[in-house]
């Protein structure tokens, strides 16, 4: 296998142009409480303000944008006799705003904080900030000024980019007014998360994440239908796949196209899903008849992964399968659940392609009996994952999802689990997506709409514009990284209300 140069000269001519539309500050704003949470109310007018040292202004654009970011300066006061000296932060939230970026020391780069320092020379200035920025609110800090002159901020503007066709979005009008919110808040934040590929976030990583192109490709279908995206970021993974043919977890296309170095047990997998999908949103079967090849093989290579009795082996190394960021999630039985997940995922594919399936088919079946025999736990009636046994919400959904209880054992499973607080949460609107799948495969509709409400409603309560990679109700200031300041509230993969509400709650 390897890298495919046709494949990606395919996936090249089919990636979008980048719409441009330039937007302008709706108002100055300052920070606030709301329920004891910090948020920005409106301070007046922006434009003209003046600003000595020592001063700041916060803008906030109205709603949540990716771009780029140009501001202009003129002076009051005597000639300039020193530079200009200035911090801008931007903050997709308000609260991010009262973070110090230097306190933050987690392990994921703090070069991901949206912050710039620069210095004007000469005034009248036009300064056009360096980078893409995700945001909403901009902070503009004078550090320093001489004492002759002050600056003024004449003008600001973002050149905001998406890929998304507006004007293809129909509306979902369900006439209940806090589905229509979430079903809104979710198609932005898609929205926002499609530039030249699916973005996973655009603050943070700003890259082409399989397991959250999944999800995007999910709202996708039921919203914007660039299908052609979807498509090119398939070929985009078959294109990257390493010698062994294993896609990797996630890519790069700057300076050029390139894999990341990081592959996951789980994200490898989800090609044959995807894939799946595509197909069933599409019907494109010459481009499932090219790619099958690489989402069978993901299946062969999952394989060395499993004990002669079908059961896969645990791993303590972080990130071999990815799940959930809940840190202290044990993997092995979700890893279980999703290989059944995309067995079964890789069996429609093939047949759908007339090809036999009997291989895999023997594979699910095997794979099925051994979680059955050796990750359920008979006393507690609950799935067990790893040496310790540990129970959590992620390998129940899994399993559920893989399809290892079904129907009305199922559904008693997913009751089962929601009476035991003491288990391993799910801490993402990544992972709470596949609960809510997992609900309406049991038949639940009631439930998994009551899930979108609390969960979903839960951050746009909080006055989210889009929804956030991660959402803790409990716990505000949950972060894997060591710290919220480099979270991203602009997620793709949690999207799903746009996907669920449209295609079963019409
Ligand atoms: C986060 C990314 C992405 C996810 C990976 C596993 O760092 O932002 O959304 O797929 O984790």
């Amino acid at each position: 296998m390897g890298r495919n140069e046709v494949f990606l000269e395919k996936a090249n001519g089919l990636l979008p142009k980048l719409r441009v539309q330039r937007v302008e500050p709706v108002c100055a704003a300052e920070l606030c409480q709301q329920n004891g949470r910090t948020a920005a109310k409106p301070a007046g007018v922006w434009q003209g303000r003046t600003l000595a040292k020592g001063d700041s202004i916060l803008l906030d654009f109205g709603n949540h944008w990716v771009g780029h970011v140009t501001l202009r300066f003129a002076s009051v006061g005597s000639h300039p006799d020193a530079p200009a000296w200035l911090r801008v932060q931007f903050a997709e939230r308000a609260c991010e705003l009262t973070e110090d970026p230097e306190a933050y020391t987690g392990w994921i780069s703090k070069g991901w904080i949206q912050q710039e320092q620069v210095h004007m020379d000469v005034l009248p200035a036009e300064l056009a900030l360096p980078r893409r920025y995700a945001f909403r609110y901009l902070r503009l800090e004078v550090l320093d000024v001489s004492g002759k002159y002050s600056l003024v901020l004449t003008d600001a503007w973002c050149d905001a980019t998406t890929s998304a066709d507006d004007s293809a979005l129909a509306p979902y009008a369900s006439g209940d007014g806090q589905l229509n919110k979430l079903d809104a808040i979710a198609g932005r934040t898609l929205r926002e998360c499609m530039q030249t590929v699916f973005e996973d976030g655009p603050k943070r990583d700003r890259r082409l994440w399989l397991g959250d192109l999944r999800m995007q490709a999910l709202a996708n279908y039921e919203t914007y239908r660039a299908n052609d995206l979807v498509k090119a970021c398939l070929y985009l993974f078959a294109g990257t796949a390493n010698e062994e043919g294993r896609v990797s977890a996630c890519l790069f296309l700057e300076p050029e196209i390139e894999a990341d170095d990081t592959f996951m047990f789980d994200y490898s997998l989800f090609f044959a899903a995807a894939l799946r999908d595509y197909m069933c949103a599409t019907g494109d079967m010459d481009a499932v008849r090219e790619l099958w090849p690489t989402a069978l093989r993901q299946t062969e290579l999952a394989e060395a992964d499993f004990d002669a009795n079908g059961l896969v082996r645990d791993r303590d190394q972080m990130g071999w399968c990815f799940v959930d960021w809940n840190l202290a999630l044990n993997k092995q039985a979700s890893a279980q659940g999703i290989t059944l997940y995309c067995l079964r995922a890789a069996i429609e594919l093939v047949r759908a392609l007339g090809e036999p399936d009997e291989v895999l088919r023997e594979s699910l079946a095997k794979k099925t009996a051994a979680a059955k025999a050796y990750l359920w736990d008979k006393k507690s009636r609950l799935f067990v994952s790893g040496a310790a046994r540990q129970v959590s919400w992620a390998s129940q959904v899994w399993m559920v999802l893989g399809g290892a209880v079904e129907g009305a054992e199922a559904a008693a499973l997913l009751e089962r689990i929601a009476e035991r607080p003491d288990t391993e949460a799910m801490v993402t609107p990544y992972m709470m997506h596949n609960y809510v799948d997992a609900l309406l495969a049991v038949g639940e509709r009631d439930k998994a709409l009551d899930v979108l409400r609390r969960y979903w409603g839960g951050m746009a309560d909080e006055g989210a514009d889009t929804f956030w990679e991660l959402y803790d109700p409990a716990d505000p200031d949950a972060s894997p990284y060591g710290g919220t300041i480099v979270n991203s509230y602009c997620h793709a993969w949690s999207c799903a209300p746009a996907y669920f509400l449209r295609k079963f709650y019409r």
